[in-house]
């Protein structure tokens, strides 16, 4: 191949860049109530992303036509039997925060981990754990596989343990606090059937929670 070729085929897939970017729109995510206002002055870690006072996250961009596919699909876990509430609440659509939304799973590091039922092209999920009070969920590492047991092809969309403290890894993402905005992740159009959902204890005590998980893709 010549260099102008080169250069054609170059700019052509730029443009194509372009043009795909231009098509994306903002992901809608239906957020529950919120619960209380305000950043608490208590929680401490090293890690912890700056205060936003009150500003949204910024949204997500995903191509157009990227739909919630979670809803209602089968989820399984490190903790089968929840000390609190039933799996099925991870992904029945109820975000909003009441004892009887959230699936209570023991210390340490666990996991929930949604079976779309089928390989999808991924663009974002989005977790809530807990949102009734301010608290810190430590070691949220969210992977993405088309291995079930999550041991081939995995790709991590986020990693917030910054001390491999869940031993999956050194993560470069901040740690945040839980509101009703859940926290989103992309993700580059992985294509993958499970979506696993880690997390390691909170400042709060030493349980897990899940509240809602959302996965948007085609
Ligand atoms: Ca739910
Ligand atoms: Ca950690």
């Amino acid at each position: 191949m010549n260099k102008l070729m080169m250069l054609t085929l170059a700019l052509v897939a730029g443009m194509a860049v372009m043009a795909g970017a231009q098509e994306k729109v903002k992901l809608d995510v239906k957020i529950p109530s919120p619960q209380f206002t305000g950043t608490p002055k208590d929680i401490k870690s090293p890690n912890l992303e700056p205060a936003r006072g009150g500003k949204p996250r910024d949204p997500i961009f995903v191509p157009a036509g990227v739909k919630l596919l979670s809803v209602d699909k089968k989820v399984t876990s490190s903790d089968p039997e929840p000390i609190i509430g039933d799996l099925t609440l991870v992904t029945d659509g109820d975000k909003e925060h009441d004892a009887a939304t959230v699936v209570e799973l023991g210390p340490k590091v666990q996991w929930v981990q949604v079976d779309l039922g089928a390989e999808h092209t991924l663009y974002a999920a989005c977790v809530w754990h807990y949102h009734g009070e301010a608290r810190v969920y430590r070691d949220v590492i969210c992977q993405v596989s088309n291995d079930p047991d999550f041991i081939d092809g995995v790709v991590t969309v986020f990693n917030n343990d910054h001390d491999n403290s869940a031993k999956l890894g050194k993560g470069k993402d901040k740690e945040y606090i839980e509101t009703n905005e859940g926290r989103p992740f992309a993700i580059n159009g992985v294509k993958a059937r499970y979506v696993r959902f880690y997390s390691n204890g909170n400042t709060s005590n030493e349980m897990n929670h899940y509240t809602e998980v959302d996965i948007y893709g085609k």
